[in-house]
């Protein structure tokens, strides 16, 4: 397993402290940053890293031998090593730096999936994904006539395993599913997933794990989840927008055509034929995003030093405070599982007679920053019979303090619109 350790009380007061952006103020308050899960807030630690690739070290990686380059080059390896540790991938060149999560499954479905789809094969999928793990295998299937199937969720959220397994078939050649959901907060058995895609599937079926819910939160162990790909992105976990990984088992990397051509991922251009760079490197194509990835070491030092377990541990306790004060708010409609152990740090909920955007913007005059709409998952909008929704999400640096601050300013909305009735039960 990737992460071993005691569970500890994280020192949030300390943690805080680390984040700049929390000392301002939004509206003339305290901002309430509940918006983790469209992205995180960044330590220091990761904006001096920025600062100081620019002001000491800029320069092209893997290109020029001069000491600067060199030093840039260095530093952005050593992150992928850093990230290799931290899902407990076999091989730091399983690791492909991509743009986001969006970046990394369009990579698969396009290098993957057009040269291993064909007609009247299958790829499976849930109603509970974002938009990114589910539009580009629809498409895909289209393109290559392949059936598209997406399985049921539960009453609780929970992905319907039986209804999951009877999709799968001989035919299945891609199976798709996230770690966690953005919106209900499940938790999915990737094991569980594994187990019935390696018994029943194709034998040459690809299992890809949608994590941008999942690794800013929980400990990650792909050898131990059994996937073959599995996406995710920086900036929901401490570090910069514009970087993402791919991770893939090296045997498949290797057989997969690179998606983007150009300068730094070939090894000979001839008028009429190009040969490829090794695994990870032919992926990688063009000027990379050379500061953004170094400083994204920066976000996993932070989180390996905090422990995922205690990280996983605080957020949920947040969660399950968060469930207990909002469900007493009368006409509170809360989604996603009830059994805490089984969701992440994300709870989405309706205040009857208040459209998600008008609480949205109410909060934000409070200082308190959530999102309404249908979050990017419109499949699972229709699944609940919903159009949009309110989310409130967490992490390492929010406490109840904030989680009361939402309370307070869902009570004061809801008497905005109630007219002054009592809305507490
Ligand atoms: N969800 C949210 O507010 P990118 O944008 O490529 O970094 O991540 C896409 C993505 C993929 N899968 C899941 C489960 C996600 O939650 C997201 C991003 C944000 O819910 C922005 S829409």
């Amino acid at each position: 397993m990737a992460q071993r350790q005691k569970i500890k009380k994280l020192n949030i007061e300390k943690i805080k402290a680390d984040f700049p952006i929390l000392k301002t103020k939004v509206n003339g308050k305290r901002l309430v940053y509940l918006d983790n899960t469209a992205t995180s807030q960044k330590p220091k630690a990761v904006i001096d890293a920025l600062i100081d690739y620019y002001q000491n070290y800029n320069a092209n990686i893997h290109r020029g031998v001069h000491t600067l380059s060199e030093k840039a080059s260095a530093k952005y390896e050593n992150v992928r090593v850093k990230v290799a540790k931290f899902i407990n991938a076999k091989n730091p060149e399983e690791i492909v730096f991509t743009r986001g999560t969006t970046e990394s499954l369009n990579l698969v479905a396009h290098s993957w999936g057009l040269s291993n789809l064909e007609a009247g094969d299958e790829v499976v999928t849930t109603e509970m994904e974002h938009h990114s793990n589910f539009v580009p295998w629809q498409q895909l299937a289209k393109k290559q006539k392949a059936v598209f199937k997406v399985a049921k969720i539960d009453k609780h959220g929970h992905l319907d395993l039986d209804n999951f397994d009877s999709l799968v078939t001989k035919k299945t050649k891609i199976v798709a599913v996230a770690r966690c959901s953005n919106v209900l907060g499940t938790v999915n058995d990737v094991r569980a997933i594994a187990k019935i895609i390696r018994q029943k599937a194709h034998a040459k079926a690809i299992f890809v794990v949608d994590g941008a819910q999942a690794v800013p939160h929980l400990p990650t162990d792909v050898q131990d989840w059994d996937c073959d790909f599995l996406a995710f992105s920086a900036h929901k976990m401490l570090g910069p927008t514009g970087v993402g990984v791919l991770y893939g088992k090296k045997e498949l990397l290797d057989k997969l055509q690179p998606h983007h051509f150009g300068g730094g991922m070939v090894q000979k251009v001839e008028h009429q034929e190009t040969t490829w760079k090794e695994t990870p490197w032919k992926f990688e194509a063009g000027t990379v995003n050379i500061a953004d990835v170094i400083a994204f070491g920066k976000s996993i030092d932070y989180l390996e030093k905090l422990g995922m377990k205690n990280v996983s541990k605080h957020t949920r306790s947040l969660v399950e405070y968060a469930v207990s004060k909002l469900s007493k708010i009368k006409g509170m409609k809360i989604y996603g599982p009830t059994d805490i152990a089984t969701r992440t740090a994300v709870v989405s909920f309706n205040v009857e007679c208040i459209h998600p955007h008008d609480l949205s913007t109410i909060l934000d005059h409070e200082g308190i920053a959530i999102r309404g709409g249908h979050h990017c998952a419109q499949p699972l909008m229709n699944a609940l019979g919903i159009n949009s929704c309110a989310r409130a999400s967490f992490y390492i640096y929010n406490t109840k303090e904030d989680v009361d601050a939402l309370v307070k300013g869902i009570v004061k909305a809801k008497k905005i619109f109630d007219k002054g009735k009592a809305v507490v039960i």
